[in-house]
């Protein structure tokens, strides 16, 4: 299945972009798919691509699943577990794991129910309404990325104040003619900032940051640690765009995690949970997008405009990247827990993955889907069997060190406008959970961090505050949720 994944392609004599594309030219899932589906605005192209992936590497997973779930779950059962899902819980040492994630999803929804419907119409405006329904789940191809699990890429279509501002600073990274080396090495200077490790010697000739020109490699962005010295590393086949700066940043994260906890036993060389490990650098990405950060490292201009337009424009890009995430964060292992139970059996695994789509995240597939399709193969994680809830529980959490580490700092203004660049309070925080790595359970490191003991969606919900009012007014007497 991992095979089939990377070497996935879609091939046809169709335009890429509205340029004629020749004819033997085959589309890769990083980049070409990736931006296509960012870039292109024709509803049938879109459509193209996302059939296509699927068509590629969704359909010839579909009879090899089963035999991946029946093997696993032996290996679970003979490590005491009673199935491989079980087996992945375990990790959060917390019997009440999922009763505490589904609350999460439920204090976090309304707002999520606000975002999708302001999008969706937003979409019909722009597509019309025999491509999109105004009050059913939105068509998936439509959203800016293969999987619909974050919008961001359609920001300009769904821009709330046009002129404001829009703090997207890809064309800045280009102008200045900025590398994936640059973007590494800023990432760099943001953790030793904070008076955390700098990436060691070996980081930087051994680690892969851009595409090699004479071989076919795997380029879905991953860091590696050696357990060796200082030996970890990152590969990534880095774009210059703002996306692949937090994706530096994120994968950084991990690494910097492995050298905090290195002197541990090595069986606490690990994160206090795998969500733990996920938000290191995106938490670090919080105070990378805010514009005095940006106006810092020479990408912005202003400085800052406290202009309610340029919030909200700010904001509306955020949910469409962490708050949209979150209902396709917490689906796909819902969807894998029931397949691991055998709660679903493999003729239904489809049906029940596009069931758990409309009820999450409202969305559906563009085109009608049969027992033969196997959609979450498309998705690296499924064909790789990399467990997912991490990222939902990571996206929670983020926001919960963000509002604990600029607390640190001592910032007194809003929590989206918080930078925690140069702060050594902030980084003595930082370290002294990173460098427990699993020694504790997990509370212990998260109390450590924040004080508190739990997971949390407030400080979430504080940080998009100013949004959540702006949506409600905005959608008053319109027609919210999905039929
Ligand atoms: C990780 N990669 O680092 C994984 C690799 N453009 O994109 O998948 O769905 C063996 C074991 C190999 C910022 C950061 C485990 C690999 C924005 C994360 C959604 C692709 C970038 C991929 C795991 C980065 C969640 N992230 C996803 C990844 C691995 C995510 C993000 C995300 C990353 C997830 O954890 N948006
Ligand atoms: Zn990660």
């Amino acid at each position: 299945m991992r095979r089939i994944y990377h070497n996935g392609k879609v091939c046809a004599g169709r335009t890429f972009l509205g340029r004629p594309r020749t004819r033997h030219r085959c589309l890769q899932i990083e980049p070409d798919l990736t931006d296509l589906m960012a870039m292109s605005r024709d509803a049938n192209e879109l459509l193209w691509a996302w059939k296509g992936w699927r068509d590629a590497v969704g359909r010839p997973m579909r009879d090899l699943y089963p035999i991946y779930v029946n093997l696993s779950n032996v290996a679970a059962v003979n490590k005491g577990f009673s199935n491989e899902g079980e087996s992945w819980l375990h990790r959060y040492e917390d019997p009440d794991f999922i009763d505490d994630i589904d609350y999460l999803w439920e204090s976090i929804k309304p707002l999520y129910l606000q975002v999708h419907a302001y999008v969706r119409r937003r979409l019909v405006d722009y597509y019309g309404s025999d491509v999109v329904d105004l009050h059913g789940p939105i068509p998936a191809h439509l959203l800016g990325n293969m999987w619909a699990q974050e919008w961001n890429n359609i920001y300009d279509i769904v821009e709330p104040y046009p002129g404001h501002g829009a703090i997207d600073v890809t064309n800045e990274m280009k102008d200045l003619g900025w590398t994936a080396e640059n973007m590494f090495t800023v990432a760099n200077q943001f953790f030793t900032s904070l008076g955390l490790e700098s990436m060691p010697r070996s980081f930087w000739a051994k680690s892969m940051m851009v595409k090699p020109r004479n071989r076919e490699v795997s380029c879905h962005g991953s860091s590696l640690d050696f357990y060796k010295n200082k030996d970890v590393r990152i590969k990534m086949c880095t774009e210059v765009n703002m996306q692949d700066l937090f994706t530096v940043h994120h994968e950084m994260g991990h690494c910097q995690y492995y050298l905090q906890y290195r002197n541990q036993h090595a069986l606490f060389r690990d994160g206090a949970n795998p969500g733990f490990h996920e938000a290191v650098g995106d938490t670090v990405s919080l105070s990378v997008i805010t514009p005095s950060y940006l106006n810092r490292i020479g990408l912005l201009q202003q400085s800052l405009s406290n202009h309610t337009e340029s919030n909200i424009n700010f904001l509306m890009k955020l949910a469409l990247f962490k708050l949209v995430f979150l209902p396709y964060g917490l689906l796909v292992d819902k969807w894998r827990w029931q397949a691991f139970k055998g709660e679903i059996q493999p003729n239904d695994y489809n049906q029940a993955w596009w069931n758990l789509r409309k009820q999450y995240q409202g969305i559906q597939a563009p085109i009608p889907r049969s027992p033969h399709d196997f959609d979450p193969g498309a998705k690296f994680h499924v064909a790789t069997g990399t467990p997912y809830v991490r990222y939902f529980v990571s996206f929670v959490i983020q926001f919960q060190f963000h509002k604990a580490l600029c607390d640190a700092k001592g910032e007194q203004g809003p929590l989206h406008l918080c930078n925690i660049y140069n702060s050594k309070e902030a980084g003595r925080k930082f370290r002294s959970m990173l460098k427990m790595g699993a020694s504790k359970p997990w509370h212990d490191a998260m109390e450590v961090m924040t004080g508190q003991r739990k997971m949390d969606a407030k400080p979430l919900l504080e940080y998009i505050q100013p949004l959540t009012e702006w949506l409600r007014n905005e959608n008053q007497g319109k027609f919210v949720g999905w039929t």
